[in-house]
């Protein structure tokens, strides 16, 4: 049987350009460039911001002492482990959760844009004359 060198010869031509255009396909500018977008959305997606969860009962705070550093955008995720209602208010500042209900969460976001020391407390009754506070360290 003879093969057509013609034949050959569109057939490689034909798997060339089959091969090439693979992978251009896998490889072009347009498409790394996707991927490092991609990329680079998810890492501010998952680094932006600090997650902090603290519980609240009668009358405490866990974690009573939170540490985050110059700059972070810090996320406190504020749950009702208690019986009574609670909040979580960082002194000083407008940031506070709602009163919530013994089993609910709420949570409050901000950039601590400046190093110091606040006071964190609850601000319902006498909750706080009764231990429920503590304190945002800002290195
Ligand atoms: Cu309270």
């Amino acid at each position: 049987m003879e093969l057509n060198q013609t034949t050959l010869i569109i057939g490689v031509v034909a798997l060339l350009i089959i091969g090439f255009f693979i992978f251009s396909q896998a490889t072009t500018p347009m498409q790394e460039q996707m991927n490092a977008m991609e990329q680079e959305m998810e890492e501010m997606m998952d680094g932006e911001v600090r997650v902090i969860n603290v519980d609240g009962s009668e009358f405490r705070f866990n974690p009573s002492t939170i540490r985050v550093t110059k700059g972070e955008r810090v996320r406190v995720v504020f749950r009702n482990v208690g019986t009574l209602p609670h909040d979580f208010v960082i002194e000083g500042t407008n940031i506070r959760t709602r009163i919530i209900s013994p089993g609910e969460t709420d949570a409050v976001e901000f950039i601590a844009d400046r190093t110091g020391e606040l006071t964190f407390y609850c601000s319902v009754g006498n909750h706080r004359a009764n231990g429920m506070e503590g304190d945002l360290v800002i290195e």
